[in-house]
């Protein structure tokens, strides 16, 4: 069952006629029944066009920027940074409407526990298979995912051709599902996501640029390539509390204290805009080094690929010709 029409939308909110967006009960329980909350217009038309210099001018970001290709090839655009920052990005991320949600949704002080863009270009833009984010944050000896959530920022309109989010609601409460190998892709375990699909429905995430999606670490997502002529650009702001610190130190932050600025703040900064050089970028080679331990840990499950058909084929042509030779004996 797929859904997907604006207004089917549950768990969707907007800010008061002050600017401010309040956790109510009614939006906590929402969060906690359905494992995500959307706050339309989070961000103006103007901050929006700040968040999305990050991405086009930024200096500093720039050389940050690599290349991801999808299962077919089909080719996005990342960079990832751990620490908030002082420029647009940050002060979205640190921001009292953002952070200050999260930190009432997930009932401690968060800190940043990393930012990426991620950007679809038109008609390339690869796809995501399906996975929740604690399936991979696991292994990075964190133990709540209750703890751990993204906030999902809309930098352009995304709507269901240029590849939206689609997520099953109601499966952060399924727990951690085994993530497993899929030909040379890491999934959540299908068997359970068909299930759950059935059970739960999915949601095709239809945002407004300025608006967010804010999901459990659990939320079972994935998206579709961008077969549009629009260019689909996300901020994706991880946040974890600081008493779900890892135990372990790995290839994203531990937690350090992440001072929560004022709603103005963006706008303040967009008179000079002075963008923040002490961020440091992430290099893609550790992340396929971790995403190939993973890896070499899951369970490989058989899949009828290309290469087993083409195998099947062989064997019929090989036989064939044994089985046209019986009439002649
Ligand atoms: O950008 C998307 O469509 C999905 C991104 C995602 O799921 C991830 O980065 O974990």
């Amino acid at each position: 069952m797929e859904t997907g029409i604006d207004s089917d939308l549950d768990s969707v909110f907007k800010l008061s006629g002050d600017g401010r967006f309040t956790v109510t009960p009614e939006v906590l329980d929402s969060y906690k029944k359905y494992g995500y909350i959307i706050i339309r217009g989070l961000l103006t038309a103007e901050e929006s066009s700040l968040v999305e210099e990050g991405w086009n001018v930024d200096p500093y970001l720039q050389p940050g920027k690599y290349p991801q290709a999808d299962d077919k090839g089909d080719l996005m655009e990342l960079a990832v940074w751990d620490d908030a920052s002082n420029d647009a990005t940050g002060l979205v991320g640190r921001s009292e409407n953002l952070a200050g949600a999260v930190e009432k949704l997930l009932g401690d002080e968060v800190y940043h526990y990393h930012s990426k863009f991620l950007c679809k270009p038109p008609q390339t833009g690869g796809s995501f298979i399906w996975h929740q984010d604690y399936g991979y944050w696991y292994h990075n000896s964190l133990h709540f995912p209750d703890d751990m959530c993204t906030a999902f920022l809309a930098v352009d309109d995304i709507r269901q051709d240029n590849g939206c989010l689609k997520i099953i609601p109601g499966s952060h409460k399924c727990g951690r599902i085994e993530h497993l190998k899929y030909d040379d892709q890491i999934q959540a375990d299908l068997e359970r996501v068909e299930y759950y699909k059935e059970k739960l429905g999915v949601q095709e995430v239809v945002l407004n640029k300025g608006d967010v999606l804010i999901f459990h670490s659990n939320i079972l997502h994935r998206s579709d390539k961008n077969d549009s002529d629009r260019r689909r650009l996300v901020l994706a702001i991880a946040y974890n509390t600081k008493r779900n610190n890892p135990t372990k130190p790995h290839h994203h932050p531990q937690y350090k204290e992440m001072p929560k600025v004022t709603n103005d703040a963006l706008l303040e900064w967009g008179k000079n805009k002075l963008w923040d050089s002490t961020k440091v970028f992430y290099d893609p080679r550790i992340s396929k080094k971790h995403m190939d331990n993973i890896k070499r840990e899951a369970s490989q499950v058989a899949l009828p690929t290309a290469q087993s058909f083409q195998c099947v084929g062989e064997c019929i042509v090989a036989i064939y010709p044994l089985y046209r030779l019986q009439f002649y004996l």
